[in-house]
C-alpha cells in the first residue's frame, strides 16, 4: 500500500509536494528552483543576474520575485512592466510679478520669450541624451 508522504507531512518538502506510488517528489513555486544539494529545499531565482527579468533600465531581485524600475524622467509601461517610457509631459511652473518683469515693455517680453525657448531646448536635449 502506498503511503502519501505529502498528506502525512513526512516528505519535508519546503514548498510543493507530489505523492507518487511508493515515493514522492518535491517542487518549487514560480520564482524558485530546487536546491542543488537538498532536493526538498527551494532557492530563490535571481532573475536580474540571469537576465530573465529583461528589465529595460533597473532590476531588483527579491525572494520569489523581482521588480523592474525606471530612472528619473521615465515611468513603468502599464502594459509591459519591464519597459520604461520617457515622461512626455514637462510641467514648467514659474511666477512673474509685475515688480520683476515689466511685460508691457516689448523688449522685456522678447527677452522672456528667448529665455523660455532656451529652457525648452535644454530640457529636450537632456531627455534625448538619456535614451
Ligand atoms: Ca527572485
Amino acid at each position: 500500500m502506498d503511503i502519501d508522504e505529502c498528506a502525512t507531512n513526512t516528505s519535508n518538502c519546503e514548498q510543493v509536494c507530489h505523492n507518487t506510488i511508493g515515493s514522492f517528489t518535491c517542487s518549487c513555486l514560480p520564482g524558485y528552483r530546487i536546491n542543488a544539494t537538498n532536493t526538498s529545499r527551494c532557492d530563490d531565482i535571481d532573475e536580474c543576474a540571469i537576465n530573465v527579468a529583461n528589465c529595460q533600465q533597473s532590476c531588483t531581485n527579491s525572494v520569489g520575485s523581482f521588480t523592474c524600475s525606471c530612472l528619473p524622467g521615465f515611468s513603468i509601461n502599464l502594459t509591459n512592466p519591464s519597459v520604461c517610457d520617457a515622461q512626455r509631459k514637462v510641467i514648467l511652473r514659474f511666477t512673474v510679478v509685475s515688480e520683476d518683469v515689466d511685460l508691457t515693455n516689448q523688449q522685456v517680453r522678447e527677452k522672456v520669450l528667448q529665455n523660455l525657448q532656451v529652457l525648452a531646448r535644454d530640457k529636450t536635449a537632456r531627455t534625448e541624451r538619456k535614451r
